[in-house]
């Protein structure tokens, strides 16, 4: 393994290299250098001396330089999850090993030109020493099963009391005011195994088939309330379950019988910031994604809450609500209506809470989601009053979306004491580089302070966080994940954070999303198909007399179509994608180029980055003259359109690119996946880890341009000649979306670890006082002063 012992040895034997290097690095009067700067300097240094394989297995596991002559600080990652820092004198040439403080400390006096001498430390280290932690890194995202695993033989280290608890919580669990389980709360094992004994009994007298309704009257005079099972086959089974946990408890088999419990009837979905709706709204600023996921995920959860429930024989109707902003001002959308219902779903509603001003006066525009940080604490407020007079009481679990819903959810969470759970969809510090030493710089226009500061709060309150992919926690064997990038980091004259985030806590669960597979389909599957719509789609593909917001006119409309979708933010990179076709004549040769995303007028954007990306699009379109190969369509598909769109690409024999400079996780990968069609993705982020290289689709690196277009010029040229080649491509996507990503894996696996941590949360007071604590005066000394410095430059 690479560390800093390896890296005194290298320096030992290869002192001139080292020192060349070193040399080099200060020679680009560049104070901070990343992963990519460092290596390419090696690679350079490559081609004129030789390579040492100690130096480049060193240099290929920096993270980050900091360079003021004489010294030069590094990060060091040996392995995920692992971290070490050292700093090296540019003429002793000897590594010195060093605390985070001391880097973190140079690097704030290098990018600020003067020592900062007093800052406040953020350290959540101490606080969770005595919470059970992972120890393999790659068991990092399963912490459920961790947490199963050793809490339940610590529960179960004296039987007696183990079950004494475990039977307590049985003994007073309601749902709706419903009692449940038992119709009282005895702690009496003895009596509880002779209970079970009595009801087991008679039960195999009945037929399994039996509905629990006739059970009900005998099996209330001996003690059981309903939740043990819909008929007398699943009842018995389910007291099975608990008689062998009394006799002999193991974590599968608690997890098994936890699984039953109707725990879950009432859901709290928090997204604040969005244009949040069931139509018109995707393209939107600040909407995408998110409200994808959302939409699909509550249908999902309802389906399996409600058939959990049936199955437990419980008469409880679930209930999920979705609380956004309402914007007065919202267009052709629905966002200023107060309650919608949500289709497909039979008691799921999105109910809109405007943000209000100090003097209580309603706020009518839509706030971008960087400017709504003031908002938020009135806004948690509202949502509490109007969220309990929805669902009639408290949730059972509070699900936060992104950095302020996760930020909301942590506030009501705490007011309520309800389990909370976060899922970030994406955290931007990953995708602005360097944007927390440099945050005074981009505070005007990003407001990180307070997206950092909110996140850091969120994260460590949270009982559990749902993430979409591994990466999306730990990063691979080359690159830092998003949560690991708030372990260790500085916001100058703010704070520095000596431990923001602990990897290896088992709140942090892997559980990906799907795409809707009502909608996203093979392309194979005729009868399911929209074949009404395909006119529309040639239409908006080649004709350019039909009045569709669009530039470019496809002059050949036999070749295969290069697809891509995507709103036009910097960071998704369609330009990246117009400018590697562009240049490429192979691939011009080959294929004609479709893009749906942004607007073709840049007036008629409201968002700055949205704008310039138009700009810039128009811009290679002239300077390439891509008119006749390439159709921009500036317009926002719906579902069923985009649905058949994909599919209809594919009856031609075309493919999908996503080239976005990072990509948390990506929808239209899985869409396009879930369509059959061959998919090039970026190999930063989440697509790493969703694609299979060249078997479910292909990696692609959107700073590599060049080879991006041969890869796909290679992979279409070989698809010519051999069909199958394409095939099997599209074969290889359709099997990973089925085995990996579908929203009833999602939903199954949701419900279970909300029923696991509420439990542990029950029983074993899983609360982590200490850190609330010390949350709150973060919150309370930290994020509100910054929201309110926000609401006053506002
Ligand atoms: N989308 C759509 N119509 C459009 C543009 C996008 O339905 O015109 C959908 C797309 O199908 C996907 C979502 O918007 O479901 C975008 O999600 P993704 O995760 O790819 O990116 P995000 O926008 O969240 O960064
Ligand atoms: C936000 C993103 O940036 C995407 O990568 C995700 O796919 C989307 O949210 C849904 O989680």
């Amino acid at each position: 393994m690479t560390t800093i012992d390896t890296f005194t040895t290298c320096t030992l034997q290869n002192r001139d290299a080292v020192y060349t290097l070193l040399r080099r690095y200060f020679s680009t009067n560049r104070p901070l250098l990343l992963q990519s700067d460092l290596r390419d300097e090696l690679l350079q240094l490559e081609k004129d001396c030789e390579r040492s394989d100690m130096l480049h297995e060193f240099v290929f596991h920096l993270q980050e330089g900091v360079f003021s002559s004489p010294w030069a600080y590094f990060v060091l990652r040996p392995g995920i999850a692992e971290l070490e820092f050292v700093r090296m004198h540019q003429e002793h040439l000897m590594p010195e090993k060093i605390t985070i403080n001391e880097f973190l400390g140079f690097k704030e006096t290098v990018t600020k030109g003067e020592a900062i001498e007093s800052i406040l430390e953020v350290d959540f280290g101490p606080f969770n020493r005595a919470f059970p932690k992972l120890r393999e890194s790659r068991s990092i995202g399963q912490g459920v099963i961790f947490l199963n695993r050793q809490l339940s033989s610590e529960m179960f280290t004296r039987i007696e009391a183990g079950s004494t608890r475990l039977l307590h919580f049985l003994g007073v669990h309601t749902i709706d005011g419903q009692q449940l389980m038992f119709t009282s709360n005895s702690h009496n094992i003895n009596m509880v195994r002779s209970q079970l004994r009595q009801a087991l009994e008679m039960l195999e007298a009945v037929d399994g088939t039996t509905p629990w309704a006739e059970l009900s009257s005998d099996m209330s005079k001996i003690g059981f309330a309903p939740g043990w099972g819909h008929n007398a086959a699943r009842v018995a089974e389910t007291m099975n379950m608990l008689m062998d946990i009394l006799e002999a408890p193991s974590p599968s088999a608690l997890e098994a019988f936890l699984a039953r419990i109707p725990m879950i009837s009432r859901l709290l979905i928090l997204s604040p910031h969005g244009y949040f709706g069931q139509d018109n709204v995707l393209g939107l600023p600040d909407t995408g994604g998110q409200v994808v996921y959302i939409l699909d995920q509550v249908r999902a959860l309802e389906q399996e809450m409600r058939d959990r429930l049936q199955l437990q024989g419980v008469q409880v109707e679930p209930k999920i609500l979705i609380v956004t902003r309402l914007i007065p001002d919202a267009g052709d959308t629905t966002c200023n209506q107060r309650l919608e219902k949500v289709s497909g779903c039979t008691n799921t509603w999105i109910l809109r809470v405007p943000f209000r001003k100090k003097n209580g006066e309603i706020i009518p525009q839509w706030i971008s989601r960087f400017e709504i940080w003031p908002h938020l604490e009135t806004f948690a407020l509202d949502v509490e009053r109007e969220a309990l007079a929805e669902l009639g009481r408290r949730p059972d679990l509070i699900i936060g979306n992104y950095s302020d819903g996760n930020l909301v959810a942590t506030l009501l969470s705490r007011r309520l004491g309800v389990t909370q759970c976060n899922i970030a969809h994406a955290l931007e510090k990953t995708k602005y580089l360097h944007s927390d030493i440099y945050w005074q710089e981009n505070e005007d226009k990003y407001h990180f302070s307070c997206q950092y500061t909110a996140d850091l709060l969120a994260m460590n309150a949270a009982d559990f966080i749902v993430t979409s992919t591994y990466q999306e926690i730990a990063g691979t064997r080359e690159a830092e994940g998003q949560y690991e990038s708030y372990r260790a980091f500085s916001m100058p004259g703010l704070y520095r954070v000596i431990n923001g985030i602990d990897l290896f806590d088992p709140k942090f669960n892997i559980v990906s999303p799907g795409a809707d597979a009502e909608v996203y389909f093979p392309y194979t599957d005729q009868s399911r198909r929209l074949h009404s719509l395909i006119p529309e789609i040639e239409s908006m593909l080649f004709d350019n007399t039909a009045n569709f917001p669009a530039r470019g006119i496809l002059q050949d409309s036999d070749k295969p179509l290069i697809f891509t979708m995507a709103r036009l933010d910097r960071i998704k990179n369609i330009t990246g994608l117009v400018e590697s076709y562009g240049a490429s004549q192979r691939l011009r040769s080959l294929a004609n180029l479709v893009i749906v995303g942004g607007k073709i007028d840049p007036q008629h954007s409201s968002d700055h980055e949205e704008q310039e990306q138009i700009h810039q699009m128009h811009h290679l379109m002239d300077e390439y003259k891509l008119d006749p190969q390439v159709r921009w369509l500036g317009m926002r598909l719906d579902k069923n359109l985009a649905g058949e769109l994909y599919r209809y690409i594919a009856d031609k024999r075309g493919i999908f690119v996503q080239p976005a400079l990072f990509e948390a996780f990506g929808l239209t990968i899985i869409e396009a996946m879930a369509s059959g069609l061959p998919t090039f993705a970026t190999r930063y982020g989440g697509p790493l880890e969703i694609i299979q290289h060249n078997r479910s689709g292909f990696h692609i690196d959107p700073n590599q341009g060049t080879a991006t277009a041969d890869l796909i010029a290679d992979f279409l040229e070989k698809s010519h000649e051999k069909p199958l080649e394409w095939e099997r491509l599209s074969q290889g996507a359709l099997a990973r979306v089925a085995s990996r990503y579908t929203w009833k894996l999602y939903a199954e696996r949701m419900m279970t670890l909300s029923r696991i941590y509420s439990f542990w949360k029950f029983v074993s007071g899983l609360e982590r006082e200490e850190t609330d604590l010390y949350l709150n005066m973060f919150y309370h000394l930290q994020f509100r002063p910054l929201a309110n410095r926000l609401a006053g430059d506002a």
